[in-house]
């Protein structure tokens, strides 16, 4: 791999957020492609950033520095690669269920999956199962996730999957979810399609469910 993509991978994964952008712009100056700097700079750094969190060598400020690090290689990019259209690993759409306000690891995952390539909608926080719905059936995306962190929230994951079913689109998406109390048997419970239990897992997940 070229030097200055390797530099782009070091210092995003060091959360060197000002040099990931001057060296972005400067790999794009060299003449590498956008998709190159994306795929074997930002993604590259990225998915090392998701493995050492998984294994336990990073902690989430870390992970949250380096996904900001990413965030400004992406802005440089981002109207290069709307214009050239890259391929996109998939549609995300993400949300904070109803009555839950932490948005934490739910940001944690958007932009991890924004590292992997995804096109992600990002609800916030609070959001409703109507709201859920209609966003479903605006945006088609491949994978819907939520997240709560609240034992006292975590059942309007599936009043969820009650309205998708309902509204006649559950077959249309995979459902994702997550968040400190959720587990992989409640996942299982209320007929959710996937559980991770960190960011870097949920980037494999969607990877696999998109397959
Ligand atoms: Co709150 N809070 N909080 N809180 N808060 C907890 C969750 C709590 C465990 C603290 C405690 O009592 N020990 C407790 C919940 C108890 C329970 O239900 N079992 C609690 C409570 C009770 C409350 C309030 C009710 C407190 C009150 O007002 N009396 C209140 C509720 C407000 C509401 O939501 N309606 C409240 C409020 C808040 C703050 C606003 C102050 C703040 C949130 C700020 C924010 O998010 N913007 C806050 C915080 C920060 C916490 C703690 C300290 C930290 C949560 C966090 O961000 N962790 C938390 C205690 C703790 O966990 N130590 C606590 C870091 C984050 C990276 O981890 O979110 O787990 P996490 O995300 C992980 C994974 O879970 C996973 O990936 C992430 C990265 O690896 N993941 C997904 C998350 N979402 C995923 C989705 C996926 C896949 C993976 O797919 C879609």
């Amino acid at each position: 791999m070229s030097e200055i993509l390797q530099k782009i991978a070091a210092n995003l994964y060091e959360g060197e957020e000002d040099v990931v952008a001057a060296l972005t712009q400067e790999a794009l100056e060299q003449g590498f492609s956008p998709e190159e700097i994306l795929a074997d700079g930002l993604i590259f750094g990225m998915d090392r950033v998701g493995r050492d969190f998984k294994a336990g060598d990073l902690f989430v400020p870390e992970v949250l520095v380096a996904a900001r690090a990413m965030q400004a290689g992406m802005d440089v990019l981002r109207p290069l690669l709307a214009e050239s259209d890259v391929h996109s690993a998939g549609t995300y759409l993400i949300g904070t269920v109803a009555g839950d306000l932490h948005d934490i690891g739910k940001n944690l995952v958007r932009m991890m999956l924004e590292g992997a390539g995804f096109q992600v909608v990002d609800l916030g926080v609070d959001v409703k199962a109507e709201t859920f719905v209609a966003a479903v059936k605006e945006h088609k995306p491949h994978i819907l996730g939520m997240s709560a962190l609240l034992t006292t929230t975590m059942p309007a994951m599936k009043t969820v999957i009650e309205a998708l079913e309902q509204a006649g689109v559950r077959d249309k998406v995979k459902v994702m979810v997550g968040g400190a109390p959720v587990t992989a048997a409640y996942a299982e419970q209320i007929g959710a399609d996937a559980y991770a239990p960190d960011a870097a897992t949920a980037v494999e997940m969607a990877r696999k469910l998109v397959e």
